[in-house]
């Protein structure tokens, strides 16, 4: 049961960072509002030497209206008192993309398969979340493990975003360079 308060969304337990490191395709995304990575989205987790957990991330995006491109992003993190969830301030290799300082929690991983990543930008008057995104990734370009399938619609229902997921594809627009 879950009553969609931001304040009560479980996340992962004991989550270690290190395990976490490596590629992760999404492929699914529920969007903040003003979306901006659209597909061919991949991640690259890193933890550096002093332990503090880095990213860097590329997707297509549309840029000043009809402009295609791959993004390049770059992303840190600040720890907080639960191991699970981070502050994420992030930004592009140009300048006119996207950047900014979001909440990057882990819900759930078995860090060999899936992961279920979430975000709330804006909590509402009644502590549920006005405007958040979410990333459902995957150590394999081609999906979801059928096995892993129902466990992430239950961690979707579970963090109030079921039904407001999109398949996020990956085509190679973001693979030449
Ligand atoms: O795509 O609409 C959106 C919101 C996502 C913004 C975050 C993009 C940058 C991520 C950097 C590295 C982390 C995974």
């Amino acid at each position: 049961a879950q009553d969609c308060q931001v304040s009560n969304i479980q996340v992962m337990q004991n989550f270690d960072r290190s395990r976490y490191t490596g590629r992760w395709y999404a492929v699914a995304k529920k969007d903040p509002v003003g979306l901006f990575l659209l597909d061919n989205v991949v991640a690259q987790f890193s933890v550096d030497e002093s332990g503090k957990m880095t990213a860097t991330a590329h997707g297509r995006v549309i840029i000043l209206n009809n402009w295609e491109m791959c993004a390049n992003m770059f992303g840190t993190f600040e720890d907080t008192p639960d191991p699970a969830k981070f502050k994420m301030r992030y930004w592009g290799a140009a300048s006119y993309l996207q950047t900014g300082n979001d909440d990057h929690w882990v819900i759930d991983t078995d860090y060999d398969n899936y992961a279920i990543h979430y975000s709330c930008r804006e909590v509402d008057l009644d502590g549920t979340c006005l405007d958040g995104y979410s990333f459902i990734f995957s150590r394999h370009p081609t999906g979801l493990r059928p096995e892993d399938q129902k466990i992430v619609t239950n961690k979707k229902k579970d963090i109030c975003f079921l039904g407001k997921y999109r398949r996020v594809g990956h085509t190679g627009f973001c693979e030449s360079s």
